[in-house]
């Protein structure tokens, strides 16, 4: 068992002693933490009870990406909305599952903006399947409270991001751009543990991991970087790692180095994964780790959105990783 740690360093306490390293802060964002993390504490509770408690298949319709919605995705969604608008820090919000944006009435609004995927990978549910949930919360530079049209910002707006993976064990991983830090969810206590303080990616990796289904609907670019990891001209092949959900993906790269790549497809020329609420949010913990993040031509944090889920192609993990392909992109574009 354990020692019980009588100092434990809980997100709340993490994330308050960081606000009072900023003059003037408001507390805002402290509070918009808490009810994140109160959100994902429900969902976890949820996702892990839901053989149980008949919370698994799909609630009968289809969301704006046309993707069948499960009973949990609606759950997850409804729980981010009301406890973030209880948050008093919020003026607008953009969710995956929503078509349009969301306005906080105006006695709640608060200065940000937050863009999220409530239940992200969801088509993983019933077969247990790690899932997760992402955020990004962003801020005007003037700090004044947004309207329904200033949401479109780019990831250099972002002041927080993270995204919760319901694996093995419930895990927040966030960062408010002072490192990357990650918190255990201790369900003995309901509390989410500091366990992985200034997270660092590996500047190269050996493991790739993209959907080798499509092989046949990449670049020339992206096939012939594939065949290098499997077949490299020197060294050791990359080991294939794929989860099929972005957060488990993503937390795998994180820790162990190497590179998660959605290219392109003819299904989806522009690439599957959504800017504001996958990709932005990801990019900006992945960068803050030590790592890059690119669409294939720019990074991904400099990208100014058009269309709140509006797509993009996403390469992503350690730096040394990312570059190798974008030189390859870069050659064939010549
Ligand atoms: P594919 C889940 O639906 C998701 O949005 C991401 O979590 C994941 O990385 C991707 O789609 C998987 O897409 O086409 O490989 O099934």
């Amino acid at each position: 068992m354990a020692s019980l740690d009588s100092n434990t360093i809980s997100l709340t306490r993490f994330f308050l002693a960081e606000q009072k390293k900023i003059p003037h802060a408001t507390g805002e964002l402290t509070q918009l933490l808490a009810s994140i993390q109160t959100a994902v504490k429900t969902i976890s509770s949820a996702v892990r009870r839901a053989g149980i408690t008949k919370l698994f298949g799909t609630a009968g319709n289809t969301n704006v990406q046309g993707e069948e919605v499960k009973k949990l995705d609606v759950l997850a969604n409804e729980l981010f909305i009301n406890l973030i608008k209880s948050s008093y820090s919020v003026a607008v919000l953009i969710s995956e599952e929503n078509e349009t944006v969301i306005e906080v009435e105006t006695e709640r609004q608060g200065k940000y903006v937050i863009a999220f995927d409530p239940l992200d990978g969801s088509s993983n549910i019933d077969c247990l399947v790690s899932i997760g949930s992402i955020f990004a919360i962003f801020k005007k530079e003037d700090n004044s409270i947004p309207t329904i049209d200033e949401v479109l910002m780019s990831g250099r707006n972002v002041v927080a991001a993270g995204y919760a993976l319901y694996g093995t064990a419930t895990m927040l991983i966030m960062s408010t751009g002072n490192g990357v830090h990650g918190f255990m969810l201790d369900p003995t206590i309901g509390e989410f543990i500091l366990t992985d303080y200034d997270m660092k990616i590996p500047k190269r990796g050996n493991i790739y991991s993209i959907n080798e289904g499509y092989t046949h609907q990449w670049s020339e670019a992206i096939q012939e970087y594939v065949d290098n990891k499997k077949n490299p001209c020197k060294g050791k092949p990359y080991n294939a790692r794929y989860v099929g959900s972005m957060v488990a993906d993503v937390h795998r790269t994180i820790k162990y180095g190497g590179i998660f790549l959605y290219p392109a497809t003819k299904a989806a020329p522009k690439g599957k994964l959504r800017l504001m609420y996958e990709a932005i949010p990801m990019a900006y913990v992945v960068t803050n780790a030590g790592g890059a993040a690119s669409n294939g031509e720019i990074p991904i944090l400099d990208i100014k959105p058009e269309a709140i889920h509006q797509r993009t192609e996403v390469f992503i993990g350690s730096e040394e990783d990312v570059d190798e392909v974008l030189q390859l992109i870069r050659v064939h574009k010549e």
